[in-house]
Parts: C-alpha cells; structure tokens; sequence
C-alpha cells in the first residue's frame, strides 16, 4: 500500500535550468568570476555534502545536532507551534529531533518540508513517513529566496533555516531573505534560525579544506553540473580548491583556482570564457555570525530575538526569533 507523496511545486525542472543558465552567464561574465553556491547539490554534490556533515574538521551539523539535542523540547514549548516548515530540508535527522520535541509537547500535527530538489524532498518524506505517520507531511519545491511568501499559512508555525546555510547569502540578500520572513511570518508563528559562529580561523579554514579533500570535490562538483546541464567542457581537475577566511566581513570564501590558462566552452549559452593561470573563481561564502549581529540583523527585518543557544563549546547558535 502506499500513498501519493503530497507535493507542491512552486518551482518547476525548467525554471531551475533557466535561474542555472542566466547566473551561470552573469557570473562568468564578471570581473573577478564568480558562481551561487545553490547549484552544488545535485545527486552527488548533495551525497559529498552528507560526507563533508561526518567530518572530523566539519563540526557545524554536530554542533547543531548538539543543540537541538538539548533543547528541542524547550524550543517546542517556547514555539508552541503545530506546524514545522523546515526551509532546505536536506537531511532529516535535524528534523526528527524537532519533530520529537513538538510531538512531547503534543502540539505537533504538521510538516511542511521545503526545498529546490524535488527528489531530496520526495526521499526525506518518505522516510519520515515511517516514523511520523500521524503528521500531516506536505512538501513544496520552491526556492527560499524568492517563494516565501507562498508557503502556505495554515496552523501556528515554527519555521526552520537550520544548518547555517543563511551563511551562504551575502548581506544584501541575506537582509532581503529576513525580510521576506517577517513578512510570511503570523505574529505567534517564530523563526528558528541556525548560525555558524565566529571562531579561531584555522578551525574554520579547516572546515572548508579537509584533509580526505570531500570538500574540494564538492566544490568542483559544481562545474560537472554546468557541464551536464549547459554542455560545458570544463574539466574540474584543472581547478584546484581554495578555502579562505575574510577577516573584513567575517566570512569563508570557497573559490575555485585555474591551474592552467584555459579556455571553457559552454555550448548551450553560446559561451566562450577565458582564465588565465592562478585565476580564481568564488563558489561560495559562508558567513560566520556574533550574537549582536545576529541581533542587530534580525531587528532591521523586524524580528526580535527570543532565545539563544550554543552548544557546550560556542561554536555554533540555534535562536528562536518572534515578529
Ligand atoms: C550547508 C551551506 C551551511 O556553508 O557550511 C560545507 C555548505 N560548503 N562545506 C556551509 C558547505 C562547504 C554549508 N551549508
């Protein structure tokens, strides 16, 4: 017997490929050359991304994992919300924590995971299901940095950006990110938001740099997935994985390195780039907060900060934030 997966798609295959096509060309174009790192998680970039989590030098999914460990029943109470809407879902042994903690406050009856990967989202409902047969489980394809307002507005809501990835966005869409929160946001439903915090440099270079190299096999993933999706001829192994920290704006930068002077044909934007030996690419930043500024953040959204956790160490924060 099984069940059709309840899905809503806000996001379809051929808008993901357009929103590929138009940042790749935009930021190949560019001086310094620059790609989002929202296109690493194709099948493998999302399994190297289960890898980098199990990492001896990755602390930040155990640090978060600590946390809600700890404090998912007090996160429940203090929410007091019926439905849990977890943005970037990805993997879901966060979520059950959560899931448990609001199912002992026995206000929980619904799940609204959200994520750009159908497929991800399909997986992750099927194997909550088992456990969780009497919560309502609706996923929606959507993008978080331009759907929110979409989700739908049903119960009282605990939404979840866990894992730090808020770190992926530059300060600009990162205030328009929170924005946009607070503005889907009813006045007893809360934000949960995860955050990486600011730490010894080394332990975070490291983070991003690992000694088995999953990282810099992540990183380069992202050119297989413009080769397959847009016909490129980029040949990953010529590019070589920097991790770096940016003292000025508190954040790592992953970049990709040309080895050689090269030239990448992209077939399918009718594409030609140039990188010349030593050149680097950004893939990727990932900020690192202060409580304060993550305070100060939250406030010009119009969100207040209610509570906030670290695991034993300080290196990671998981706050609770109420419009
Ligand atoms: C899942 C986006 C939070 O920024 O730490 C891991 C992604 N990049 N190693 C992060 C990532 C390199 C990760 N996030």
């Amino acid at each position: 017997c099984r069940e059709v997966v309840q899905l809503t798609r806000y996001l379809t295959d051929a808008d993901l490929a357009a929103s590929l096509a138009r940042d790749v060309r935009d930021g190949l174009r560019r001086t310094p050359k620059s790609l989002p790192p929202k296109y690493f998680y194709d099948a493998r970039g999302s399994a190297l991304f289960e890898r980098i989590t199990t990492l001896p030098e990755y602390y930040p999914t155990r640090a978060e994992q600590a946390i809600l460990a700890a404090h998912a029943a007090e996160i429940a109470t203090r929410a007091g919300a019926d439905t849990l809407v977890e943005l970037g879902s990805g993997s879901s042994t966060k979520t059950r924590l959560l899931l448990d903690g609001m199912r002992a406050a026995q206000t929980l009856t619904r799940y609204i995971p959200v994520d750009v990967s159908d497929s991800a989202l399909q997986g992750a409902i099927e194997s909550l299901r088992v456990d969780y047969p009497d919560v309502d489980t609706h996923g929606v394809v959507a993008d978080f940095e331009r759907h929110l307002s979409l989700l739908p507005r049903v119960g009282t809501r605990l939404v979840a950006f866990l894992g730090g990835t808020i770190g992926n966005l530059t300060p600009g869409p990162r205030a328009r990110f929170l924005a946009a929160c607070r503005a889907c946001l009813g006045e007893s439903d809360r934000l949960l938001l995860g955050t990486d915090l600011v730490k010894n440099p080394d332990r975070l270079v490291r983070a991003y740099d690992d000694a088995a190299g999953v990282t810099a096999d992540f990183n380069r993933n992202v050119l297989h997935v413009i080769n397959r999706a847009l016909d490129g001829d980029f040949v990953p192994e010529a590019f070589e994985h920097v991790a770096l920290w940016d003292a000025e704006h508190e954040w790592i930068e992953m970049r990709l390195r040309s080895v050689v002077r090269q030239r990448v044909r992209i077939a399918r934007l009718d594409l030609t780039v140039e990188f010349a030996e030593g050149e680097e690419m950004r893939t990727e930043v990932s900020a690192k907060f202060r409580r304060d500024g993550v305070e100060r953040e939250l406030a010009a959204a119009g969100l207040a900060l209610e509570a906030w956790w670290t695991d034993p160490a300080g290196d990671f924060a998981v706050c609770l934030a109420a419009p």
